[in-house]
């Protein structure tokens, strides 16, 4: 059984990886590693945590002797490391803890993973491993030209403490790449939306806010424009970037989608309404413009033309469905939003893992 190592598992976009490793993937172990912080939730993973194939290990990536350790206990075949902060607004306020667990957490996990390799790496350029590095869109910077997407070939210029760490993370594995022959692969993707989401980013605080009738805040006039992709959409590349990308390579990941986030959150509104059974027009009267986001980045559009040329990958979903989707999974889902939201979430597995 090859075992292979997920970081960041109990998050968002990690849980919806884990869950469909552990369902396609029979003949490998999957040890789903993370810290738990404000945004891990096992509870996104209740349908599988029973699974013969998986394990969850708390464990802290930041922790350069935990991960030395469970490398050495466990001869793990592959990682595919998610575990991050990630929200652009914390990392305005506290810069510092997304150096502390983008950055050096992804230089001690490299660095585990190169001393647990390293009889491979000397001799056969490890060819037998791969180490996946998930990153995002947000690196590139923004962009102005309607005409203009990021490329994989397009020049770093991240703008928020929260892209100058994923890209200095990024320029850290693409190193370990050229200097220790680690073999590596790095996806970097547009914004993601789908069941799970953590109600502080955009499309789950909106669809929150608008169930109990608060304030939709919308950051300055609503102009800045997201290419948004469905969660399960992205799992779906990462698990065929894992299985036939090319080790050394960048993929880009992205939705073609791209909308404005006024007019985001109007569609938004008007689906909620008509499944709450409200008067058309109720939802949009709670949007309030609050202060822009300090340096708020325009507008961010992938191409993800390799991806499908090479690898045949490509968006399964139109947007307003699964947009529909992913209000259905909330309106079903309210007891997951009401623990989240009370901090109840914690005291599940407080008890089971302290
Ligand atoms: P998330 O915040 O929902 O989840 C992050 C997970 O990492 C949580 O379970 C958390 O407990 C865990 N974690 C945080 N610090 C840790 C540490 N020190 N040690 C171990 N685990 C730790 O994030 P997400 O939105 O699911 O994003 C996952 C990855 O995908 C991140 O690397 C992010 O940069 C990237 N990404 C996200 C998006 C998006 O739209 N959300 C788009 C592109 C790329
Ligand atoms: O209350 C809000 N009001 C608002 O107008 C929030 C939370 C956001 N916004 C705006 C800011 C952005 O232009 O909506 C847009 C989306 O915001 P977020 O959901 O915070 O996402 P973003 O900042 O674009 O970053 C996301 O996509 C790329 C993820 O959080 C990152 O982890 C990922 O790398």
């Amino acid at each position: 059984m090859k075992k292979i190592l997920i970081t960041g598992g109990a998050g968002f976009i990690g849980s919806h990886v884990v869950r469909r490793f552990v369902n396609q993937y029979p003949d490998y172990h999957i040890y789903n590693l993370d810290a738990l912080t404000y945004a891990g939730n096992l509870e996104n993973l209740r349908d599988v945590e029973d699974a013969a194939n998986y394990t969850f290990v708390k464990g802290d990536i930041t922790d350069a002797v935990f991960l030395d350790e469970l490398f050495a206990n466990t001869d793990f075949y592959g990682v595919v490391h998610l575990a991050a902060e990630s929200h652009v607004d914390r990392s305005i306020s506290d810069p510092l803890a997304f150096v502390v667990t983008n950055v050096i957490g992804t230089v001690n996990l490299l660095n585990a993973a190169r001393k647990a390799w390293k009889d491979d790496l000397a001799n056969r350029g490890a060819t037998n491993r791969l180490f996946y590095h998930v990153s995002t869109d947000e690196v590139y910077g923004e962009l102005h030209d309607p005409n203009e997407f990021f490329l994989e070939t397009t020049s770093y210029d991240p703008r928020s403490p929260y892209s100058a760490s994923k890209a200095s993370s990024d320029h850290f594995v693409r190193a370990y790449h050229n200097t220790y022959k680690m073999p590596v692969v790095i996806s970097n993707c547009s914004n993601n939306y789908g069941p799970n989401h953590f109600p502080e980013k955009l499309i789950p605080l909106m669809i929150h806010n608008i169930m109990q009738k608060k304030p939709l805040p919308v950051y300055g006039k609503g102009e800045n424009v997201r290419d948004w992709l469905y969660v399960e959409d992205h799992a779906r590349a990462i698990d065929t970037i894992f299985h036939r990308g090319k080790v050394g390579e960048t993929y880009n990941i992205g939705g073609h989608n791209e909308w404005k986030n006024l007019d985001l959150v109007l569609l938004l509104c008007k689906i909620m309404d008509d499944k709450l059974g409200r008067e058309p027009g109720t939802a949009e009267s709670l949007i309030t413009y609050v202060t822009d986001r300090a340096g708020h980045d325009l507008r961010y559009a992938i191409d993800a033309t390799r991806l499908k040329t090479e690898l045949g990958w490509e968006p399964s979903l139109q947007f307003e469905e699964g947009l529909e989707k992913t209000v259905d999974w909330y309106l079903e889902n309210q007891a997951w939003l009401d623990n989240v939201t009370s901090g109840n979430y914690k005291k599940y597995y407080e008890e089971m893992y302290g």
